[in-house]
């Protein structure tokens, strides 16, 4: 069992709940919420019960960036030698698809954790941004590079060269983000997507995820060849049998992930 001090991690039928949880600092994320979030991705991954994983902060926050505080003094050297890079990779190992639901702020690193999940559901009082411009500095957690991708070259220039926020309906416009909801309706419509997607055979869910995900990684031969592969494996699975035998038979199936 691990004791989170800054997020409260609990399941919810099958479907992993992480809640980013320093309201004084309005979710910032400091060193020790970016390995408990790591730490929670692994156990959710490992643990067979569930099968998708929803990532949301409060009313106010998703997450208003790195800590400022934590990291206002470093040198040159400590930020070299402290490198997030590995352990957002642990969190990125995780093949279980994963939404973040965001309401209020998600700035700076908080945007940037939001585009680490596979997609962003929005309250509409969402405001993204990458404001590290403002503070002399640029996004480390890889913000320039997944904007960029979601929203193309003009809209991510636009809000990283001038740091302005964006709001939820112009971020579900620009690509961004599925889905904008009413703020009451956010989590439980992200935890009904997620439960959705648990519910359908894991061997499918990881396929698409991993098929999707190079889309934004590789070229399109390589994405379209590896889609082929995934679909094409997927046939050895009693789970695309019954699948199609439910389809077939008029009747809901019943994936064994198998
Ligand atoms: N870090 C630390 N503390 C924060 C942060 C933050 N990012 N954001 C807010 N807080 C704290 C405030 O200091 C304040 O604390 P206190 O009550 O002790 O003064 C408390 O949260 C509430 O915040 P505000 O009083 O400012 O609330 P407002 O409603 O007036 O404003 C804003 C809300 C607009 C969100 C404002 O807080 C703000 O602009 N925050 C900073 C946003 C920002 O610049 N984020 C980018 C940070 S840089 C970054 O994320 C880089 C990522 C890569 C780093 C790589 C490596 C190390």
């Amino acid at each position: 069992e691990t004791n989170y001090d800054a997020l409260l991690v609990e399941t919810r039928g099958a479907v992993g709940l992480i809640t980013l949880n320093r309201p004084k600092a309005l979710n910032a994320l400091n060193a020790r919420v970016i390995e408990e979030l790591a730490l929670a991705f692994e156990a959710f991954e490992a643990d067979d019960a569930v099968g998708a994983v929803v990532v949301t902060g409060s009313e106010r926050a998703f997450a208003a960036g790195a800590d400022i505080k934590e990291m206002a003094d470093k040198t040159y050297a400590e930020a070299f030698l402290e490198d997030f890079t590995p352990t957002w990779r642990r969190l990125l190992a995780c093949r279980k698809p994963s939404i973040a639901a965001v309401a209020g702020y998600a700035l700076g690193g908080g945007c940037e954790l939001a585009m680490m999940c596979d997609m962003i559901f929005a309250a509409d009082t969402a405001k993204f941004g990458q404001p590290e411009i403002t503070l002399g500095i640029v996004p480390g957690f890889g913000g320039t590079q997944r904007l960029a991708r979601a929203v193309g070259k003009a809209k991510a220039m636009d809000l990283i060269l001038t740091g302005r926020m964006m709001d939820a309906a112009e971020a579900e416009r620009s690509g961004l983000v599925a889905r904008v909801l009413p703020p009451e309706r956010l989590l439980d419509e992200a935890l009904e997507a997620a439960e959705k997607i648990a519910g359908f055979s894991r061997l499918a869910a990881l396929s698409a995820k991993e098929a999707v995900d190079v889309a934004f990684e590789g070229s399109l031969s390589e994405g379209v060849r590896l889609e082929r592969r995934l679909f094409q494996a997927l046939f050895a699975t009693e789970d695309q049998k019954e699948g199609m035998a439910a389809f077939v038979d008029k009747r809901k199936p019943a994936f064994r992930n198998r």
